[in-house]
């Protein structure tokens, strides 16, 4: 009776599909810190599906995390380098947004919801 599931404010709702055509299978993308600068510096992803974005920081001894700025988004945990750190999003509506290290203004790409 009682709603013991405690959810994240950036979990992904995804309603049910009818079709087993649509491509809702979970995606995980990678992007390195590398100095002050991600690689890849462009991402494009579905909407609608639960996007796992996964920071690879390989910038020895300094901070930083990955974030997007798509409504439902968020960002990662701060981490100093080497370190991993993701979280999970879901983007519904398409189009172009960023992504950013919080830490460090240069440090954007861009986002491609498709
Ligand atoms: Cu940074």
């Amino acid at each position: 009776m009682a709603q013991a599931t405690a959810r994240p404010a950036t979990a992904a709702s995804v309603p049910p599909s009818p079709t087993p055509t649509a491509s809702l299978e979970p995606v995980t993308v990678r992007v390195f810190a590398r100095g002050l600068s991600f690689e890849p510096s462009s991402l494009v992803i579905p909407s609608h599906v639960p996007v796992t974005l996964e920071m690879v920081n390989e910038h020895d001894g300094v901070l930083h995390d990955i974030g997007v700025n798509v409504v439902g988004g968020g960002r990662t945990d701060t981490c100093a380098g080497p370190c991993t750190s993701s979280f999970v999003f879901a983007a519904h509506v398409p189009g172009s947004y960023q992504f950013f290290c919080s830490l460090h203004t240069e440090m954007v790409g861009s986002l491609n919801v498709q």
